[in-house]
This record gives structure tokens, C-alpha cells and sequence, in this order.
């Protein structure tokens, strides 16, 4: 979140003492250390009940209460057993942070000392030395106050005080005939069904609970704090814009803001350094008017290098840095790293899709939602394995989605650097937003800074104006019934308001500060030409499987245009299990599994278990549970992706329903909150791979499909074989092909009864593959029936360990081979593949663990093991 300051200058001491008759240099402090907090003396009812907390204790910044309790052991940590309730107190109460400023006649000697927030999670309340000089109300911006006036030598006090949000909004909220309907209700009794205050707030939405998250109301300063000191002008914002982009050359602007307090002369440097080190600079002279003063310096850059996504080529990227020179010193200096690249929404005739550099790229790839509950542990170092994992199973493309917040920089550095294309939500998620303009003004100040800040970078593809919100007003029951409460006029005064807001006012945050980055009202929706969520235009959610019990087969009944969220829960690995259950006994009714599933409030489990029995039978106990949930959630996410990249050009992207976790809990992850991969990973990978073959099976037929991304054709060869339960072939198919560039191709329809020569549907199959020179570079199964009625016979898996390697071998087929190595954390290289009969899989195992307590620990699992 922190702009993008040189270290010089935030390493710069305030050095002289006397007052400097030229500027000097723009000097920053650091402020995150030093803090306590304690409960507000205001509220009362919070301190006869948590009489330690009424005094202060130190507090870490950028921080949480509910961290520094946690750490303090004065609340039991919630990612373990059935501990979130013991925590809500927390988010209820109002509390305080202080701290103490040493300012000496030399700071007091500068310009201007301003006191910087970069966030404020929510309702706050600054007070310098006892003087009010802040109130906020929107924890996703940054806040910056004049405080010199408020400032004397020697100790001052920083006095921060937050409201409770909930407490705050619930009078306005239970006065209104209705309030606008939010996401989750609360499960802990704070507010009434239906009577949420989370819409009237700007404060991360999953905060309030959401159907993978718990219900934590984080309160402090979550973004570092610092005091900055300048003389007459500063560098507020710089950025990059690219007027024009081709092999020949590059034409840029960088646009800089200078913060001048009084008029006059000033000199902009602006150097960009490409990615091979060479170094161009343009010079500026310019007037200063007192106020923000716009000031933009064109670049010319002679055989631009390209940023591409992953699978297109490098990720060239380019360093701009701008200082602004008073009397011959550089007083201040910003930079950015950029990169060059052109994107367009494809959009005809209902089309959704991306064109990068000229090219139709299909998006493959996963939501993410936040990393952790509470924004402040997370680090580069959580977030890296992610974004490797993402990209190493061949995706191009996250969407940050919208009920979270913000992401730091560093996410989108690494982005950048991986070549993984961003689609960034503004943060709204699933709840109507007030109509008034005071809203959307406190959002056009947000969104106009969090564009400066992650626009720059290259990765972010897409500014979308959040999730579910005007397919919410469009669609959904709550808010059908709303607007019958509140009538006509008051449903067209929020109708405008949201259009207001999500056509207008994010829109020309977007238009004004990254006009090179296509805006999309929400997701889903058709950037407002006609209705939303559908198959023929637009992105589109689609939860009739999973959420609405329907079969997986559904989703090969369309091929919408862009599938932006679709998912399958499954159980974390048992590892991850035991480390917030216990050791006790499980099963998927236990206590403790429950209040690690949010969807339906715990029921979820249950739905695991419907898909479960329906497709693969029942499961023996607790590791079996997780094996076959796990088994369920890659095999559906695998059907619904390879029809998506089977449906190109028709459809021209995939995202899956979810990347990560908060938390530790069941859900729709591909990876779990302890960083272990869910079969659903490993399967990514294959069914990502840039050529695949498909298979899908119905009515008594298999569409052989073959998808390419490469942008050159490729020469291939496909065949299908069937097989009877010995390993005896029954019969082939398959030819000689070149794959088109950026290509899907129906190559073949095979009916049943010739692809399986007459055999019985329970004891053949067939195996699709895609081959290029030797190598199979993707394999696909075919069954006529779901798994359960097939009678796969024991695989006799053995496995041979050499060091921490291991080979696993099959006599027989082997369906969804999983290697389970119980409680202990290990991470294999590969897993939940298929093994043909005498196939053998070498798998480097990586763990804390011995090689030889890997190997005691480890079960072979597969689909034919459990008969
Ligand atoms: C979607 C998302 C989330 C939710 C998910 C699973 O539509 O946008 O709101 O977590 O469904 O139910």
C-alpha cells in the first residue's frame, strides 16, 4: 500500500537545524513501532467485561486488536476448533491506539509535516495533543493530515480512537423500513436477519463472514503509519501512460502530480531505465501554482520491449523514476516499474474475452480471495508460493475479487514478474450500496487512489466494478422482496445510485488514471446492454452445480462466453484437518467440521457428501471422506474447464471458484490455508496444459475435442483406446493432426458401441490422449457411467522410494491415484493422476519429514483400492 517512495528518502534524518533557506529533501518516519492500545474509556459495557484490556498494552502496527490479543493469548486463536465465537467481544468493542512523537526543533523547522495513514480498518478518530485533526470512514483509503499546526518540540500524543462498526451503523440501519440487503448474516446475534450494517460501510466485506470465511471485525491501523516532512512541494502521484505502442516504438506520458504549497520555478527529471539497463531522461522546466499541479513529460521509446502473459513470450518491464528539483536539489523522487502491452476487451456480438499485444487470449485461471482473515499477516513470502502455484499450473490469469480488499503491491509485482494477468475487482461484494452522494464520494477518492496505485502495473488486465452487485439487484430473491418493501421511488433512487457509482464514478476513475485498462461494471454483467449472468453475452457465474445440487454434467449444457466463477468444494488435506480439529475422532458431522464450513452455516458438509454418494459411493471414514471429496472436486472442475476451452472461441475464458483459503476450513480452494495442494491443483495443471485433448461422453457418444493455445499450429497425433478391466484393448482410434493456432477442434464423435467394441459400460473404459512427437501431453479418461458404477479392480499400487523420491506403480488401472500421507505436511510433485495398467509414476516428495517417516506414513489411494 505504501507509495512508492525511495528508501533515500525515507532513510533521509531530519538533519538540519536551522531554517533551510532552500527546500530540502522530502523525509519520512517510519511510525509503526511504540504503539499501545486499550478499550475506549467510552464504552463502559466492553470494560467491566475485559477489566485487563481497559489498560494499555503494547500494540504491532500496521496491527489488529484481534492480532495483538491473540498474540497475547487474551482470546484463543479462531483458526483452531470452534473458537470464533470467543472472539466477536473484540469487533464490537471501541477501542484505542496511542502513541508518543519525539518532534524536534529541526522537524518543526520544515514546511510541512504530515501524518500519514495508509489504512484505517474503519471508524476513526485522530487526535493530535489532544486536537481532533482526523475522522475516517473508509478503510481501503489512505489518509494524510497537515499536522505541523498541531506539533511541539519534545512528546506529543497520537491518539487514535475506532468506533465499533456495527454499534455505529445499527440505530441508522434499524430506523429504516428496510435496509439494503447485504451478503452473510451474522451467526453470533450482533444483528438481526436481514439487518446487516455491512452495506453501509467501506471496510473489507469478508470481514463480516462469507460462505468460505469466519466473522472477524478487524479493528486498527492496518497499513503502516509515517510522518512525513517537505518544504513547498512534493511528488503526490506519478504514473505512466502509454499513448501509442508498436514494434517501432513506444510513446509515453509520465504524469506526475506536484503537491506546491506557493508559487514557483521547478524542475521535473523523469528517466526510464528499460529491462536490459539502458537508461533515457527528460527534463522539464515548469511554474508551480500553489495546489496540485499536473505535469506530464512525453518518452519515446525506440523498439519497445513487451510485457507478455505467461505462454506469450517475456515480461519486459521498464522502471520509471521522477524527481522534482527546487534550486538545483532533488527534493522529492517517486518511482514505478511498468511494462508495455495493449489490452482489449473482445466484446462483438456478446463476446467477453481479452486481446493482449493483438492476441485472443483465453483466460485460465482462479479467483483469489484474501489470504488470510486478517490483511496484516499476510506477507510477500504468503503470497509468493500462491502466485507460483498458479502459475506453474498453467494459469494466465487471477481475478481479485471483490468482498476483500486491496492488495498490496507486492501482489501485483509478482504478478507482473509471472506473467499472470490480474482482473481487479473494486471492492464491493454482494450487497446494494447506499444511494447517497456522500458514498460515492468517500468511493471516488478510494477508487481514484487504488487506480494510481495498482494501475500502473501491467498485470492488471481489467478493472471490474465488483461482485454480484448488479446481478444481485437484477436477480435475486432478497432483493426482489426489498423492492417491494420500499416501493417504486426508492427502488429507482438505489437503482441510480448504483448505476451512478458502477457506470460513472469507477468508470472515470479508470478512464482518468489508467485509460490503457479496459472497465467492466461487475462481475457478472454485460457492461450494461442488456441483462446479466447469462450464457450468450457477457462473464458469467454459473452455481447450478454445487450451490443448486445439480449434477456436474450441467456444465456441458453451455458455452457461455466467459465463465468468471464456478466451483466444487472439497475437504482440505487431513494434515490441515488435524491441525484445527485435533487428533480426536471425525467424521462430517462433528462439531468442529461444521464451524470450519460456512456454505449453508455447516450444512455444506453435507452437500460434499451428496455429490459424493452420488458419483464415487460412500465414504469408509474421515481420510476416506477427504480423499473422495477431493477426488469429486477435481474431476468436476476438470469437466467444466476442458468444456470452457473446448467452447473457444465461443468462450474465452475459466476461472475457477476459488484459489485459496482465509482460513483453515473446507471450501472451494484448489489450495488450503496451510498451502497444501487439493487434488484440484494438481489437476489444474493438466487440464490448463496449452494443448489438451477432451472427452466428453453423452448420450451414448464421446466429442473428442482438441484445444491449443501456442500461437503457431502444431503438428499432433490424438488417439483413443478402450480397454477391458485386464489391461486388454479392446479397440483404437485416433489420426494424424496439425492443432491450429489458438485453436478449439471438434476432431471426432465416437460412438459407444464401436469406441468400446460391445463391452459392458461397468468393466471397459477409454483413454483419450493428445500426443506431440513422443511425448502424451494430456490424457483424459472416458466412462460411460459415473466412477461408483465402475468395477475398477484392486490397481495393486506399490511404491519404491529412492531418497525422497518415490515411484508408484500400478498392475492394473489405477483411477485418481492419491498419495496420503496423513498428518504429516508433505508435498508431492505429483498427484491424483491415472495409471494404466504397468504405468509407473516417479513423484518427488517435498516435507519437513524423513524420508523414512514419508514412507511409513504414506497410503496409496485410488478410486480401485477402496472396492
Ligand atoms: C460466488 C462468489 C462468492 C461465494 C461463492 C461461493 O458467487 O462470488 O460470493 O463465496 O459464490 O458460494
Amino acid at each position: 500500500m505504501r507509495q512508492a517512495l525511495s528508501s533515500a528518502f525515507v532513510l533521509t534524518l531530519f538533519a538540519s537545524v536551522a531554517a533551510p533557506l532552500a527546500a530540502a529533501p522530502r523525509s519520512a518516519i517510519q511510525l509503526d513501532d511504540g504503539w499501545q492500545a486499550r478499550i475506549a474509556p467510552s464504552d463502559g459495557a466492553a470494560i467491566a467485561a475485559h477489566r485487563s484490556e481497559a489498560r494499555w498494552f503494547p500494540a504491532r502496527v500496521p496491527g489488529s486488536i484481534q492480532q495483538d490479543l491473540i498474540a497475547r493469548h487474551r482470546v484463543p486463536d479462531p483458526f483452531l476448533a470452534t473458537n470464533e465465537a470467543a472472539i466477536q467481544w473484540v469487533g464490537r468493542t471501541d477501542w484505542q491506539y496511542r502513541r508518543t512523537l519525539a518532534v524536534t526543533p529541526a522537524m518543526l523547522a520544515r514546511d510541512h509535516l504530515d501524518l500519514v495513514f495508509d489504512g484505517l480498518d474503519t471508524f476513526a478518530t485522530v487526535t493530535i495533543n489532544g486536537r481532533a485533526v482526523l475522522t475516517a470512514d473508509n478503510a481501503h483509503r489512505r489518509w494524510r493530515i497537515a499536522a505541523k499546526p498541531f506539533l511541539k518540540p519534545g512528546a506529543n500524543e497520537i491518539l487514535v480512537t475506532f468506533a465499533a462498526p456495527i454499534k455505529t451503523l445499527q440505530p441508522m440501519v434499524m430506523a429504516q423500513k428496510a435496509s439494503l440487503p447485504g451478503e452473510y448474516d451474522s451467526a453470533f446475534g450482533d444483528e438481526p436477519k436481514g439487518r446487516q450494517t455491512s452495506p453501509y460501510i467501506r471496510k473489507p466485506k469478508y470481514n463480516y463472514s462469507w460462505d468460505w470465511g469466519p466473522r472477524i471485525l478487524n479493528v486498527g491501523p492496518w497499513r503502516p503509519v509515517r510522518l512525513e516532512a517537505w518544504d513547498s512541494a512534493r511528488i503526490d502521484t506519478l504514473r505512466v501512460e502509454q499513448d501509442a505502442l508498436s514494434d517501432a516504438e513506444a510513446r509515453l506520458l509520465a504524469k506526475t502530480t506536484i503537491q506546491a504549497d506557493r508559487p514557483g520555478p521547478a524542475q521535473i527529471r523523469v528517466t526510464l531505465t528499460g529491462p536490459g539497463g539502458t537508461n533515457q531522461t527528460v527534463t522539464q522546466q515548469v511554474t508551480l501554482a500553489a495546489g496540485p499541479n499536473a505535469v506530464s513529460l512525453p518518452i519515446t521509446v525506440a523498439r519497445p520491449q513487451r510485457w507478455q502473459p505467461v505462454g506469450y513470450g517475456a515480461q519486459a518491464l521498464y522502471r520509471v523514476s521522477a524527481a522534482l528539483e527546487q534550486d538545483g536539489t532533488a527534493t522529492d523522487t517517486a518511482d514505478r516499474r511498468i511494462g508495455l502491452r495493449t489490452v482489449e476487451l473482445i466484446r462483438d456480438n456478446g463476446a467477453m474475452g481479452f486481446r493482449v499485444n493483438g492476441i485472443p487470449i483465453f483466460a485460465k485461471g482462479a479467483n483469489v480471495i484474501p489470504f488470510d482473515s486478517s490483511p496484516t499477516r499476510v506477507t510477500p513470502a504468503s503470497m509468493r508460493p500462491l502466485l507460483t502455484a498458479a502459475r506453474d499450473a498453467n494459469m494466465n490469469m487471477l481475478r481479485v475479487w471483490g468482498g476483500g480488499y486491496y492488495l498490496d503491491d507486492a501482489f501485483y509485482d509478482m504478478a507482473d514478474e509471472m506473467g499472470l494477468m490480474v482482473w481487479q475487482d473494486f471492492m464491493f461484494g454482494g450487497s446494494v450500496t447506499p444511494p447517497d452522494a456522500a458514498f460515492r464520494k468517500n468511493v471516488q477518492i478510494e477508487a481514484e487512489e487504488q487506480v494510481e496505485r495498482i494501475g500502473t502495473h501491467p498485470s492488471v488486465v481489467l478493472w471490474s466494478g465488483g461482485n454480484e452487485i448488479l446481478s444481485g439487484w437484477e436477480n435475486w430473491s432478497d432483493r426482489k422482496a426489498f423492492k417491494k418493501v420500499v416501493g417504486a421511488d426508492e427502488q429507482e433512487r438505489i437503482g441510480v445510485g448504483m448505476a451512478v457509482l458502477f457506470d460513472r464514478v469507477l468508470r472515470d476513475a479508470v478512464l482518468t488514471r489508467s485509460p490503457g485498462t479496459p472497465y467492466w461494471p461487475g462481475s457478472p454483467s454485460n457492461d450494461y446492454d442488456g441483462p446479466t449472468d447469462t450464457d450468450k453475452t457477457g462473464d458469467r457465474h454459473f452455481w447450478d452445480v454445487w450451490s443448486g445440487s445439480k449434477p456436474v454434467e450441467r456444465y456441458l449444457d453451455a458455452c457461455p462466453r466467459f465463465m468468471s466463477e464456478y466451483g466444487f468444494q472439497a475437504m482440505p488435506d487431513m494434515a490441515t484437518v488435524r491441525g484445527f480439529a485435533g487428533n480426536g475422532p471425525l467424521q462430517p458431522t462433528s462439531p468442529v467440521l461444521k464451524a470450519h464450513q460456512k456454505f449453508l452455516a455447516g450444512e455444506g458438509n453435507d452437500r460434499l457428501l451428496l455429490y459424493m454418494r452420488d458419483r464415487l459411493g460412500e465414504p469408509k471414514d474421515i481420510a476416506d471422506f477427504v480423499y473422495l471429496s477431493q477426488v469429486n472436486q477435481a474431476e468436476a472442475i476438470a469437466l467444466a474447464a476442458l468444456h470452457h476451452r473446448s467452447c473457444r472461441p465461443v468462450t474465452m475464458g475459466s476461472l475457477y471458484w476459488q484459489l485459496n483459503d482465509v482460513w483453515p476450513s473446507i471450501s472451494w480452494s484448489s489450495i488450503d490455508y496451510s498451502g497444501r495442494w487439493k487434488l484440484l491443483h494438481y489437476a489444474a495443471r493438466r487440464f490448463f496444459a496449452p494443448q489438451v485433448i477432451v472427452a466428453e461422453h453423452k448420450d451414448m457418444a464421446t466429442r473428442i475435442a482438441l484445444v491449443s493455445d501456442a500461437t503457431t499450429p502444431i503438428a499432433a497425433r490424438w488417439r483413443v483406446r478402450a480397454f477391458d478391466m485386464t489391461g486388454k484393448p479392446l479397440a483404437e482410434q485416433g489420426a494424424e493432426t496439425t492443432l491450429p493456432a489458438l485453436s478449439a477442434t471438434d476432431v471426432a464423435k465416437l460412438d459407444d458401441a464401436a469406441l468400446f467394441a460391445g463391452a459392458d459400460p461397468t468393466t471397459s473404459y477409454a483413454v483419450a490422449e493428445l500426443m506431440i512427437g513422443d511425448a502424451v501431453v494430456s490424457r483424459t479418461i472416458i466412462e460411460r457411467g459415473v466412477p461408483k458404477t465402475m468395477r475398477y479392480p484392486d490397481p495393486g499400487l506399490t511404491a519404491t522410494w529412492s531418497g525422497d523420491t518415490v515411484t508408484v506403480r500400478a498392475t492394473a488401472f489405477a483411477r485418481a491415484v492419491m498419495l496420503d500421507f496423513g498428518s504429516i505436511g508433505a508435498h508431492p510433485s505429483d498427484d491424483g493422476f491415472d495409471l494404466l495398467p504397468g504405468e509407473s509414476r516417479t513423484i518427488t516428495v517435498t516435507s519437513k519429514a524423513t524420508p523414512k517417516a514419508l514412507a511409513a506414513a504414506l497410503t496409496l489411494r485410488s478410486l480401485g483400492s477402496r472396492r
